[in-house]
């Protein structure tokens, strides 16, 4: 067993000490520094397939792909054992977890004892952001994981170059990863945001494994922007070219499962020619004041963990040739040729498909043949629609913000807020049906402010308090909008095509932040009258699209109770100013004739 730590092997010494402590607590066989090179990729791939977590697909099918079955108790993230261990409960907040962090490493450093005896232990270097940015920030994750070493190879930029980047320096996130025995009572998800640490353990489900994404990118760094002065958002971002070769960027909040990654490599519609969208990123947005006082996002991911079903050649066409090649799938359902299907692939299903635990599947089974929160992880590189400033060290301009939920009422198509102030006000009300992408009921309405419910990582009052700080710094601020690509008519169908048809959506909010738009002032913000939205070649009913652009009075009462009932959670630590908005709305929508 090596315990001492080589020192040749980085020049921080607090590196080194902290992984040596980690390895005289769990003990592994051997410690496996990891480099990011290619011969790298190779030899644990072929000891992934070796071990049965990484099953070959074709390589005429899906070149230098793999599929991944995970246990099936470990398929999404799980919020009821995710927590905020803050020395002072009130720092977590009423909206997550809390236990007190001597207690809880205690516990867990109880489970991890000699925990990977038997084991490898990877020591996993990456940057989080563009190499060389001044906004970029150094993580290490230890985990005993092929599979999240392959997944934080491909959703970081990982290995030497992180390394390079921390030099002798002691600023780097602690990430502890263990996956135990993959036994729900012994899975804990804990932030310990005072010591930027994680440790995560009994779960290689991604969200709750590649300690990156959900757990640094957005629980620990949003609390760090916060007493630095700037915002970690669970926010894709998006370039939009218009026909005269300018291109603005939008930064768009959607709850999980909300079709983030489709936004975000939209196809615009070929009746809006010269349009194209260009992604930067599709789930995690670092925004800061530029010194020319407009906000400025970089996507700190180097790839893509996307939700499968429903991804085609019509909702994403981006996305299918993306995860053609170079991808690890994990749950979704095998052909026997060796490719991959899911629901909503819009070719019907193979016969003789194995399900996504490998078993043989037939139509006219009641279950679906890839789990529902099935994944690829693919490289940014892979995506034809991928910015050219994605590596760009100060990111990109942003022109509007966009909150988005999943909801069959309520919620129009599209609302501008009036300023900054307001506009937080709808992100911290925004409420969205749940998805597959958490453990637990799927459809049921919670408020889920700035889609950051399950990823912010101290007091959401304090956060909303944050956010409206923000303004002051910004000269000049991004518009602010909602969207709802779901809302339903009362036979339950979509009243919006949504995917490619949502770019009017996105020109209507350019044309207006121009002065080119129109709109009509309602009690809960401005909404496009038809003929402000540019409908050429659409085919839509002008009564469906009016349904869909409709405020209704009895929706919109309960919509302001329910938010009443979520602000009342946060007592003191409400910023006056939203209580204040609340009042306001609510008696504007009181006396309006709607
Ligand atoms: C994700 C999520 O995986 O939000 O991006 O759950
Ligand atoms: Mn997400």
């Amino acid at each position: 067993m090596t315990q001492n730590v080589d020192a040749d092997k980085t020049k921080s010494r607090a590196l080194r000490e902290w992984i040596a402590e980690i390895a005289r607590l769990t003990t592994p066989d051997r410690i496996v520094w990891c480099d990011g090179s290619e011969d790298e990729r190779r030899r644990l791939t072929a000891m992934a397939v070796q071990a049965g977590t990484l099953i070959p697909l074709s390589q005429q099918k899906k070149p230098g792909s793999f599929l991944h079955r995970s246990n099936p108790n470990d398929v999404a993230r799980t919020e009821q054992l995710t927590f905020i261990c803050t020395p002072n409960k009130d720092d977590a907040g009423p909206t997550n977890n809390w236990s007190p962090p001597d207690e809880t490493y205690a516990k867990l450093r109880g489970w991890l004892k000699n925990s990977m005896r038997g084991r490898t232990m990877y020591v996993v270097p990456y940057v989080m952001g563009p190499i060389g940015s001044p906004f970029s920030k150094v993580g290490v994750e230890i985990t005993d994981s092929i599979y999240v070493v392959l997944n934080m190879r491909i959703m970081t930029r990982m290995g030497s170059a992180a390394l390079a980047m921390l030099g002798d320096s002691d600023d780097f996130c602690r990430g502890v990863h263990c996956t135990l025995d993959v036994n729900p009572d012994r899975r804990l998800i804990c932030h310990f945001p005072q010591d930027n640490a994680i440790w995560s353990v009994g779960s290689g489900y991604g969200g709750n494994a590649l300690l990156s994404k959900k757990c640094f990118a957005l629980r620990i760094a949003s609390w760090q922007g916060r007493s630095e002065g700037w915002l970690a958002e669970h926010m894709l971002i998006l370039g939009m070219r218009s026909p005269s070769g300018e291109t603005r960027y939008v930064a768009a909040a959607f709850p999980s499962a909300c079709g983030k990654t489709n936004l975000a490599m939209l196809t615009p519609p070929s009746d809006l020619s010269g349009w194209k969208v260009f992604t930067v990123g599709d789930d995690i947005a670092w925004l800061r004041v530029g010194s020319d006082g407009r906000l400025w996002a970089v996507n700190p991911e180097n790839g893509y963990f996307g939700v499968a079903p429903g991804t085609n050649a019509h909702s994403n066409p981006n996305a299918m040739a993306m995860v053609g090649h170079d991808t690890i799938f994990t749950n979704v359902a095998m052909t026997p040729d060796g490719d991959v299907w899911w629901e909503g692939m819009d070719t019907a299903p193979p016969v003789n498909l194995l399900d996504w635990q490998g078993r043989p599947w037939h139509q006219e089974s009641n279950d679906k043949a890839a789990h529902p929160n099935s994944r690829f992880t693919t490289p940014m590189t892979n995506n034809p629609a991928l910015s050219p400033h994605v590596n760009d060290p100060e990111g990109v301009p942003i022109s509007a913000i966009v909150f988005g939920g999943r909801r069959a009422t309520t919620m129009p198509l599209v609302l501008e807020s009036e300023n900054w102030a307001h506009g937080v006000y709808m992100g911290a009300t925004m409420g969205s049906e749940t998805t597959a992408a958490a453990a637990g009921a799927v459809g049921v309405v919670r408020r889920d402010p700035m889609a950051m419910l399950p990823f912010c990582g101290y007091n959401m009052g304090d956060y909303f308090a944050h956010w409206l700080k923000m303004q002051s710094a910004i000269k000049h601020p991004p518009r602010i909008f909602m969207v709802n690509w779901f809302r339903k008519d009362r036979d339950g169908k979509f009243l919006w095509p949504g995917y490619g048809e949502n770019m009017r959506v996105l020109k209507w909010m350019l044309d207006r932040i121009d002065g080119r738009a129109g709109a009509t002032d309602t009690p809960v913000g401005r909404v496009p009258r038809l003929d402000d939205l540019d409908l050429q070649g659409l085919e839509l009913p002008g009564d469906q699209l009016r349904e869909d652009l409709a405020i209704k009075k009895d929706e919109w009462s309960a919509e302001i109770e329910s938010a009443s009932n979520f602000f009342e959670k946060f007592g003191g630590t409400m910023p006056p100013e939203l209580r204040e908005k609340h009042r306001g709305l609510a008696q504007s929508l009181n006396s309006a004739h709607l």
